[in-house]
């Protein structure tokens, strides 16, 4: 119906109590970067968008405390910039940060390439402010480590896609600005030696070991095939590749020591192939573009979002590829993302021979029964960071119990008794919502 563009959280408030009071449904957006459609309308024509995009302000920075409280409509890499500017680092860091908006990152939940060493927003918030489906304004702002004063209310909204009220404000964590750092890419045989690799850098680095990134053979040639900009930083060519990150706030200057002394033992005992650890930040950076580089190109697969027991993931990517190549032969699997977080992107292309780009969307469901069904079966989630939204909302259905999906329902009866806030997004059936 309507783009509403509130400048303050009273504007925010002003514009739920004029939606609730007609019974028009609402979708809070923020930068709209999202993979499952949360913050988009339906087809019905009766949703408005309220747009957080001019609550961008950064209400206080406090590097004594180690917060930030920040309006929602901040973009993210402003967030990390004014952490700079006071010596600190705002950790959450993922490749939309050039326009996601905090407001959203909270929304869903998200995680990005420093949670192995920071975690995912649920961790790097301490207060929100929130207004309610009613207009309330819940100012939950305190910026405190410790606070054991009742039900923990923000982390209901954390990861709520805005279905429980519109997020307008956080209370965030800083931590100590990063004074040396060490880039490398490692190539493995297999994902058993992934795993034994992160095991060893996790012994040898400890809290210093910021991220760990799984890119497959195919995902790797992939993305250097499709941005000539790259450059090949291993002479052969190997099954997988590790992007390992360490820092440290230290000023020993023994971080790259170390980072070289652990993946020289890792290549000593077999568990990596070959290693090569940037010699500049310029070469660093380098190695991050390959990273980066792997959502561009990945731009028309079947996309998945999964998280798995660390130990089930071999067993996973052997059997779900097979499965796949099966019914769909020709089809190729591209697997990579934040291992040490259990989490992989499984994105699966058209199999040329029988599908093109566009015919192959059509598979999505049966794909998804294959991929999301072998993710269940070993114990793991078919949305570990990207959230439910419009695209997942029927699948966690089918694998989530009864009395959990039940739970949920009375959390959103009891907070959005109308079914105005984002409906349809993470429970499929918005209970309460006004029959169309
Ligand atoms: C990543 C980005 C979205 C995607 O690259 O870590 O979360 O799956 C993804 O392309
Ligand atoms: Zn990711």
């Amino acid at each position: 119906l309507a783009v509403l563009r509130p400048g303050s959280t009273a504007e925010v408030a002003g514009a739920v109590r004029l939606c609730a009071a007609r019974g028009v449904p609402m979708v809070a957006q923020g930068g709209n970067t999202g993979m499952c459609g949360a913050a988009t309308v339906d087809g019905s024509g009766t949703q408005v968008v309220v747009s957080l995009s001019r609550l961008d302000r950064i209400r206080e920075v406090d590097p004594v405390n180690n917060t930030m409280t920040v309006e929602a409509g901040c973009i993210l890499q402003s967030l990390q910039d004014a952490a700079t500017e006071v010596d600190r680092l705002f950790p959450l860091s993922l490749g939309a940060e050039g326009s996601c908006q905090i407001g959203g990152n909270i929304s869903t939940n998200a995680g990005g390439v420093a949670v192995l060493r920071f975690g995912n927003c649920r961790e790097l918030v301490l207060g929100l402010e929130v207004v309610l489906a009613d207009g309330e304004v819940l100012d939950l702002l305190r910026g405190l480590r410790k606070d054991n004063t009742g039900y923990d209310l923000k982390q209901l909204f954390i990861g709520a896609e805005g279905t429980l009220g519109v997020v307008t404000a956080a209370v965030v964590k800083l931590f100590p600005a990063p004074r040396q750092s060490g880039v490398a890419l490692a190539a493995v045989a297999d994902p058993g030696q992934a795993l034994e690799l992160l095991a060893l850098l996790r012994g040898e680095l400890g809290d210093k070991f910021t991220a760990f990134e799984l890119i497959s053979s195919a995902t790797f040639e992939h993305t250097l095939g499709h941005l000539s900009t790259l450059q090949r930083p291993l002479s052969e060519r190997h099954p997988w590749y590790l992007l390992i990150e360490a820092t440290d706030a230290g000023t020993d200057g023994t971080l790259a020591a170390s980072l070289e002394a652990a993946l020289g033992l890792a290549l000593e005992d077999g568990v990596a192939i070959d290693v090569v650890v940037a010699a500049s930040e310029a070469q660093a950076a380098k190695l991050w573009a390959i990273r980066e580089g792997i959502p561009e190109a990945q731009a028309v697969n079947i996309k998945h979002d999964i998280s798995l027991p660390l130990a089930q993931i071999p067993a996973f990517l052997e059997s779900t590829e097979a499965a796949l190549t099966t019914q769909w032969p020709g089809a190729r699997v591209f697997a990579f993302g934040h291992l040490g977080d259990g989490n992989l992107h499984y994105n699966v292309s058209h199999p040329p021979a029988t599908h093109d780009e566009k015919g192959w969307q059509a598979e999505t469901n049966d794909v998804n029964r294959i991929v999301h069904d072998a993710t269940t079966r070993l114990g793991g989630s078919i949305s570990a960071e990207h959230g439910l939204g419009q695209t997942k909302n029927v699948e966690i259905a089918r694998y989530k119990s009864a009395l959990e999906l039940e739970v949920m329902r009375r959390i959103k009866r009891a907070l959005d008794p109308q079914g105005l806030m984002n409906p349809g997004k993470v429970l499929v059936d918005s209970p309460g919502a006004p029959p169309r």
